[in-house]
């Protein structure tokens, strides 16, 4: 049998703009999402928005009875800045403070112990008005909610987060053309990553002064880059996707600085950011106590086949092409690769090279479309999906065994979500939502899930 440890925390993610709906409810500003779907409808799936996201502001009590039902001893879900302050700055709400407080006592009544995520890709609206993370002045606007959210709900929330996956919004945001406001824009790219490190310091910074004996941390989507072959191209174009990809936050977060590779990168293409001495001395004192890590896929790179166009902006894989390894399993729905491995992979790196800091997995899953046709007496019988979550977990438990510091596992993702790229096309709950009655229905994983927390392995 695969056991974990009695305190192994197990659970599941959400984020606000995903979950809440009530977009503009009772004092809610607008973030970067209301506004882009509101602008331009036809840049989402379906053309369906986060305004059809799945209710919990009004149902929080029922999904909350749903987590207990489906095993949870600990969720994370995050506080949306434009509800808490929807000004960016300056007044806050008080129905969400009444609204956050309630979700966290209701959690804590059913055991369920909170973590709480500061900022999950939703910019409040006003604040990119103001240049959004390539400003400085956002940053400082971003660490005093951080405080407040503190100062609110620090007495009973003792898990914190300060960002999930940040390089999305760099990535998805300035160069990619993914997510609002969509710009490709290389320099500005590094701006905000810089930014964005500086915000997590300076939020962690606040959470030590106020002394509220918790632990605070950062939520990074690590890819582990596996080279083609050996070929010392090969691994060159490997180490650089590395740089990029996971030490480019993993580094200021855990250690407090740049790698000297990755700077040195940026300084060739001339893409320095704007900087001061005092706000790296920020990153550097104000390191994580612990990491969440997501885990979807690994990135799989070969020496470029081509030069790059020299007129282009720049882009990471300016020293790297993908590699489609024949015989990789995939997730078809989604398109990315499944490899379980990784995740062992990602245990081992921390514990060797980042001082084995304490760890958990924060999201890990696998979107499904067209779940209805594995419906039986109205239950989905998701067998696929107990087996991807039993083939991680024997590879995280390998790593744990082998003496990595990881607390716990947490799916992504309780019931079923919009998504920003695919609305309800891939559905990854433990629990199925039907869009037009909003009924919620526990899936055959939801009732495993159960078990497996129950047991603490399976
Ligand atoms: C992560 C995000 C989640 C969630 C998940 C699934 O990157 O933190 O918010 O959306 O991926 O991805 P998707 O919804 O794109 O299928």
């Amino acid at each position: 049998m695969i056991k974990f440890k009695d305190n192994f925390y197990f659970g599941s993610a959400s984020s606000a703009t995903q979950s809440e709906g009530a977009w503009n409810e009772e004092g809610k500003g607008k973030n970067i999402w209301d506004y882009w779907y509101e602008t331009e409808r036809f840049r989402f799936h379906n053309e369906i928005g986060p305004y059809e996201a799945s209710t919990f502001y009004k149902n929080y009590k029922e999904d909350i009875k749903l987590l207990k039902e489906t095993g949870h001893n600990s969720f994370r879900f995050s506080i949306s800045w434009s509800r808490l302050v929807p000004d960016g700055f300056g007044e806050i709400n008080k129905k969400a403070v009444e609204f956050y407080n309630n979700v966290i006592d209701e959690m804590l009544i059913n055991d369920i112990e909170p973590f709480i995520n500061l900022f999950h890709f939703d910019m409040p609206m006003c604040m990119q008005e103001l240049g959004g993370w390539e400003n400085r002045e956002v940053v400082e606007h971003y660490a005093n909610f951080a405080k407040i959210c503190f100062e609110n709900f620090g007495d009973r929330v003792k898990r914190w987060f300060t960002f999930n996956e940040p390089i999305v919004h760099v990535e998805c945001g300035y160069l990619l053309g993914y997510h609002y406001p969509y710009k490709v824009d290389p320099k500005g790219a590094v701006q905000v990553a810089y930014h964005t490190s500086l915000a997590s310091a300076l939020a962690i910074k606040n959470y030590k002064e106020l002394n509220q004996k918790g632990k605070i941390g950062i939520i990074l989507n690590l890819s582990p880059c596996y080279p083609r072959s050996e070929n010392k191209w090969d691994l060159k174009a490997s180490f650089i996707a590395n740089l990029f990809a996971n030490k480019s936050f993993l580094d200021p977060a855990v250690k407090g600085c740049f790698s000297e590779e990755l700077i040195e990168i940026i300084k060739k293409h001339e893409l320095m950011p704007n900087y001061i001495k005092e706000d790296l001395d920020i990153i550097a004192n104000n390191t994580v106590d612990y990491l969440g890590v997501n885990y979807y896929q690994p990135r799989r790179v070969a020496a470029r086949a081509s030069l790059p166009n020299l007129e282009a902006p720049f882009m990471p894989e300016y020293y790297y092409d993908y590699y489609v390894m024949p015989g990789r399993k995939i997730n078809p729905h989604r398109g990315w690769e499944i490899f379980e491995k990784g995740i062992y992979d990602i245990a081992l790196n921390i514990r060797d090279n980042y001082g084995n800091i304490e760890w958990l997995i924060t999201e890990n899953g696998m979107g499904v479309e067209g779940e209805e046709k594995f419906l039986v007496d109205g239950i989905i019988q998701d067998d696929y999906r107990i087996d991807f979550y039993k083939d991680h977990l024997r590879w995280l438990h390998k790593g744990i065994e082998q003496g990595s510091n990881c607390i716990g596992y947490h799916v992504w993702t309780f019931i079923d979500n919009w998504s920003w790229l695919n609305a309800y096309k891939n559905r990854y709950g433990l629990v199925s939502l039907d869009l037009n009655t909003q009924k919620r229905t526990i899936k055959k994983s939801g009732k495993w899930y159960k078990e497996l927390s129950e047991k603490k392995g399976f």
